[in-house]
């Protein structure tokens, strides 16, 4: 007979306002600089993990095919060292956005198996704890254990026990929007988050210089939520990624995600601040253009973007949950 152990979870994607990129250490998956996020509801992952004593490796199903285990392998490697088992792991994930959208998140994916992973595994860990798991999967993960916004600290302990996210405010305290432009028919994006950062790290000039301006920012965002001020906090958004941009484009030879219609976008939401639209522009490692916007101007933001060529789809998202359980499917 053979014994199984499963639990289920869902997490939600989220979207640095103030951006990671760049690690201090590779191993451990500590991140150069602190980094402050807003968890979105409408881009969630549901993953279901079973420890399987019939199984002879680790199995990994996405949408409903079987899929390249990747890194999941040895991530899960931690978890078993963690509960002393050493049992594979059937792992069987769904997002409930296109995967194909190249809005495929890494953040929701490790959140949610590291809610799901130690459950099943018979653990019973914290949120920062579950954080510090997450992050040895994937940087951003860290962040989507928390909902609303969340601040990821990049630490100073070489072993990373103190580079940790943290919930800086809850998602009903302030109704923000943030509304996606899915632009370039969801192609798969180019170079990865992973290598580009670490090529940015060793190539560009700029590197040092988008380092150096993280502290300030995070100081200024976290003002700015405390406070409500979406101008600021918006201010603080668009510069973090056009800085983090930058540095990118200054690589050598260049790392540039945008394309034509991201250069639209960015356009178009220019026309709508100028008209008096709280509308502030981020992009991460792709070409899709997310705009922090508030409940009364996301409307018009998403009809100003839906019009434009290249875009292929516009999703409106609240702030989101936390990573959680979710009952047994049994
Ligand atoms: C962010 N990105 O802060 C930044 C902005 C992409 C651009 O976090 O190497 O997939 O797995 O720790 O978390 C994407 O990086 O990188 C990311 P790893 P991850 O959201």
């Amino acid at each position: 007979m053979t014994s199984t152990k499963s639990a289920t979870a869902q997490a939600c994607a989220n979207i640095a306002l103030v951006k990671y990129w760049g690690k201090r250490d590779s191993a451990l998956n500590l991140p150069a600089a602190s980094s402050l996020s807003l968890t979105l509801d409408a881009l969630r992952t549901t993953t279901t993990v079973t420890f399987d004593d019939g199984l002879t490796g680790d199995e990994f199903e996405l949408d409903g095919q079987a899929a390249a285990t990747g890194r999941l392998g040895p991530w899960l490697d931690l978890v078993r060292k963690r509960a002393d088992i050493t049992t594979f792991a059937r792992v069987v994930s769904e997002n409930n956005f296109p995967t194909a959208s190249g809005l495929a998140s890494s953040a929701a994916a490790f959140a949610a198996l590291a809610v799901a992973a130690t459950e099943a595994a018979g653990l019973s860990l914290g949120r920062t704890e579950l954080s510090e798991l997450a992050r040895r999967g994937s940087g951003s993960a860290a962040r989507s254990i928390f909902g609303g916004f969340a601040l990821m600290h990049r630490g100073e302990r070489c072993d990373g026990t103190d580079c940790v996210a943290e919930e800086l405010l809850a998602r009903d305290e302030w109704p923000l929007r943030m509304v996606i432009a899915v632009v370039g028919g969801g192609k798969k994006k180019s170079v990865s988050s992973r290598d580009a950062m670490d090529h940015c790290a060793e190539t560009s000039p700029l590197y040092q210089a988008w380092i150096g301006c993280v502290a300030k920012d995070i100081d200024d965002a976290s003002s700015a939520i405390m406070s409500r001020d979406l101008s600021a906090l918006g201010a603080v958004t668009q510069g973090s990624a056009m800085a983090m941009h930058a540095a990118a484009m200054a690589s050598r030879p260049p790392v540039r995600y945008w394309q034509p219609s991201t250069l639209r976008c960015l356009d178009a939401v220019e026309a709508l601040q100028e008209s008096g639209l709280h509308a502030y522009p981020t992009m991460d490692a792709g070409p899709h253009v997310k705009v922090l916007t508030n409940e009364e101007h996301c409307e018009e933001v998403a009809t100003g973007l839906r019009q434009l060529e290249g875009v292929s789809g516009v999703i409106i998202s609240h702030a989101g949950p936390g990573a959680h359980l979710l009952p047994s499917a049994e």
